[in-house]
């Protein structure tokens, strides 16, 4: 069995490879778009039709939303131990970190990014984009403090809650008012320790390579 997964550059899809990659399964890219003003292919229309990415397919079942997909394939890959077992104390800090990533960090970064969803006219649209900036820094807040001296998001044991949270991080642009990773310093070091594995490095590289000229 060789998993597919709808693909772009910039995207959630890129967290899923990771895992896929940390996994070590066969996996297949099907790229497309996160552009709005390009067609997506009309199979991933018909399997998501908000139109997002990731969407993962296997044995002809498919399914999207990104901590959805991650919760599946580490209970999917025990062997990989990516997630704390069902009835450990950790399992429920597992759950609720990639709930919370999905639906306040994502949801704060998708009010800045896609304002408007959020705005009814056209107007109002960077008053939403605003929120989202405030937003981000009040949730990305509430993880930090989550983390405090943590070695990983859920203690000492490094966690597929790890490689969310990166890619959460390759989202964030001063540029565009966003609070800078250095305002959260244990989420930036869980970020840099992440970064360094070979999964991250090879899925990444091109992320990894322009923030490297950035910095210089
Ligand atoms: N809740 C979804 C959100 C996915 C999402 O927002 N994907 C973005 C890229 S990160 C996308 O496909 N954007 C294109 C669009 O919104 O049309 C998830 O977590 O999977």
């Amino acid at each position: 069995m060789v998993y597919k997964l709808y693909y772009a550059l910039g995207s959630a899809s890129m967290g899923v490879r990771v895992l896929l990659e940390e996994i070590g399964t066969p996996y297949e890219l099907i790229q497309t778009t996160i552009n709005r003003t390009e067609d997506r292919p009309r199979e991933q229309m018909m399997l998501n039709p908000n139109g997002w990415v990731p969407v993962l397919l296997w044995d002809n079942r498919a399914m999207y939303e990104c901590a959805a997909i991650t919760i599946f394939l580490c209970d999917r890959h025990p062997e990989a131990g990516l997630a704390p077992e069902v009835t450990t104390h950790e399992r429920g800090l597992f759950l609720q970190t990639l709930v919370y990533f999905s639906n306040s960090v994502q949801n704060a970064f998708q009010l800045n990014y896609y304002p408007d969803r959020f705005a009814d006219t056209p107007a109002s649209e960077p008053s939403a984009q605003q929120r989202g900036n405030r937003r981000l820094r009040e949730t990305w807040s509430i993880i930090d403090d989550q983390i405090g001296d943590n070695i990983w998001v859920l203690g000492d044991r490094f966690s597929a809650t790890d490689i969310y949270l990166f890619m959460l991080t390759t989202w964030l642009d001063p540029s565009r008012g966003h609070p800078h990773i250095s305002e959260f310093p244990n989420v930036k070091r869980i970020a840099d320790a992440v970064m360094i594995r070979p999964s991250v490095q090879h899925v990444y590289a091109q992320w990894i390579s322009d923030q490297s000229e950035t910095q210089a």
